[in-house]
């Protein structure tokens, strides 16, 4: 399967025909990855200081800004960069939500802001355990935000300013993940889910898709041989490019780059034009169960 379908359009708030729309929307719902070659994010001239892994808080492997408490965190600077690096952020998700709500039109009110991010350190080399090693193919899950069903939706922007690009690796369908890494997946223990969140561990309950996203995402991180060996492409996004993706479905994996910034949001399944695709539906439809 073709991964990648491209896009023109130069500006944020560009508004799309119908046409263009809805094959976003098979697009983007079918596992590909939405390309807009020629959409950069260009950073002021004074925002241009913040091209620096340097105000990254060394525990943390981005700053991340959350627009609905207003609070940017993992950030390592003074109260006055703070206040700049937070306008950058806030400066993005407004430009990602616009183009989101003209392209995916018909998602527009359904869909729900998450975490921005500001992602200024090199991935390749970069030291982790491996659940949170971002080189090896997944599938998004998180562990203390339950979604409980709804879609991961990302908008990305390559802002390198030294030409590189971002080098992500595609695997195989997420029915492809789904067959092969189902059969693995431990019960959910019960009380399991109420002990999370009652210890704060999950914000919310973790339902058993939850439990089996997570449970997933860590069997294709942990099966090296799979890493090696599982169908999968080459993706390079340029410096100047943006693109969307679900991560939820769409088996990613970042090898390198420096210098990206990203918006997540979630849509609800039932907003979907075909919820058939959805990781929610086909789970429940291979294991013959209702999971949220
Ligand atoms: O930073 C990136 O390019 C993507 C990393 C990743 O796997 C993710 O954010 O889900
Ligand atoms: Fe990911």
């Amino acid at each position: 399967m073709q991964v990648i379908k491209q896009i023109q359009v130069s500006r944020w708030d560009e508004p799309f025909t119908n046409d263009i729309q809805s094959e976003a929307i098979a697009a983007t719902e079918s596992g590909k990855i939405l390309l807009f070659p020629t959409l950069p994010f260009t950073l002021t001239p004074d925002e241009q200081r913040f091209l620096s892994p340097i105000y990254v808080d060394s525990k943390a492997k981005n700053i991340s800004y959350n627009s609905v408490t207003d609070v940017l965190r993992s950030a390592k600077c003074s109260e006055e960069e703070y206040k700049n690096l937070k306008a950058m952020l806030q400066r993005f998700s407004t430009h990602a939500t616009l183009l989101v709500k003209h392209l995916l039109a018909p998602y527009a009110s359904a869909l729900r802001m998450g975490r921005t991010s500001y992602r200024p350190i090199e991935i390749s080399g970069r030291v982790s355990s491996y659940r949170k090693d971002d080189t090896r193919l997944h599938v998004d899950a998180f562990p203390a935000t339950p979604n409980q069903g709804q879609r991961i939706l990302r908008v990305f922007s390559n802002i390198n300013p030294h030409g590189q690009e971002r080098f992500w690796r595609v695997g195989e369908s997420f029915m492809g993940v789904a067959k092969r890494f189902l059969p693995a997946v431990r019960k959910q223990l019960l009380g399991e889910r109420t002990l999370l969140k009652t210890f704060h561990i999950t914000k919310t309950y973790r339902t058993e898709y939850d439990h089996i996203m997570l449970q997933i995402h860590d069997r294709m991180k942990a099966d090296l041989a799979y890493q090696k060996n599982a169908p999968q492409s080459d993706v390079r996004f340029a410096p100047g490019s943006s693109w969307i993706v679900q991560t939820d479905h769409v088996s990613h994996a970042a090898m390198a780059g420096q210098y990206v910034l990203e918006q997540t949001f979630y849509l609800p399944v039932n907003a979907m034009q075909n919820p058939e695709h959805s990781p929610l539906h086909i789970l429940e439809t291979l294991t013959g169960r209702t999971l949220t």
